[in-house]
């Protein structure tokens, strides 16, 4: 897979894209990154990424010509293969695991992160999806886009390195009805800690009788997130 990053702060992913397990990903290149500082296309030469708003008003507006010439510059590197370009703002669509699992079957993505108040309202016109993390507010789109990477990049075959773990993993397990399910508890050595010991069942050695509690603790978790809604 292919992600560009379209963002004024090119150097707040430097760490994150590579350590731990997008860093991997990268080192065996089944993910290759590409960051474009917005302000390297700039119309004047003084790097102006926005401007007032027509009809007043305070704050600033990303420019809809600067944005566009950085989508052209990103997709004229592959003019044969369309990226898939996502918007990051808080009034997109909900990040969810179903969205993650989409996303992590495109060949090529690109993530646009704004910052300032907005953007002009026309460069929705060149998206395929407007994307937010969540129902609160962040001062710019490359928090969300780190969260949407890290998701969607750990569902890439051979990412993991161990597919049952991502496919075990919360919101990836389903009840019979297919509705996605919270991850079972899980124990490890030492068998018992400051009082505390690890169900007998896991100690069992009864495969089938896991696999039973495992399903019952991950419906009994979902139902009580659920009613925290
Ligand atoms: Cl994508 N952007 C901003 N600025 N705030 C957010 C968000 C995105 N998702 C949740 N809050």
């Amino acid at each position: 897979m292919r992600i560009d990053i379209i963002t004024l702060f090119p150097e707040y992913f430097d760490v994150p894209l590579a350590t731990s397990i997008i860093g991997r990903a990268v080192k065996s290149e089944l993910v290759t990154f590409h960051l474009h500082n917005l302000r390297h296309y700039a119309i004047d030469t003084y790097g102006t990424v926005d401007d007032t708003p027509y009809g007043g008003g305070p704050g600033m507006v990303l420019k809809v010509d600067v944005m566009k010439r950085a989508l052209d510059g990103v997709r004229a590197s592959n003019p044969d293969n369309p990226p898939y370009i996502i918007l990051l703002t808080p009034q997109g669509k909900m990040l969810k695991q179903s969205v993650s699992q989409d996303l992590a079957s495109k060949p090529w993505l690109v993530f646009i992160c704004g910052h300032y108040e907005g953007f002009d309202e026309r460069i929705r016109s060149y998206i395929d999806l407007e994307l937010s993390i969540g129902p609160y507010v962040l001062s710019g789109g490359e928090p969300a886009a780190l969260v949407t990477i890290d998701s969607v990049v750990r569902l890439i075959p051979g990412v993991t390195g161990h597919e049952e773990s991502t496919i075990e993993e919360s919101f990836s397990m389903q009840d019979s009805t297919g509705k996605p399910l919270i991850e079972y508890p899980h124990y490890t050595r030492p068998e018992e800690f400051e009082g505390k010991g690890v169900p007998d069942v896991l100690l069992s050695g009864h495969h089938a009788e896991i696999a039973k509690w495992r399903l019952a603790q991950a419906e009994e978790r979902t139902n009580r997130h659920d009613m925290n809604d």
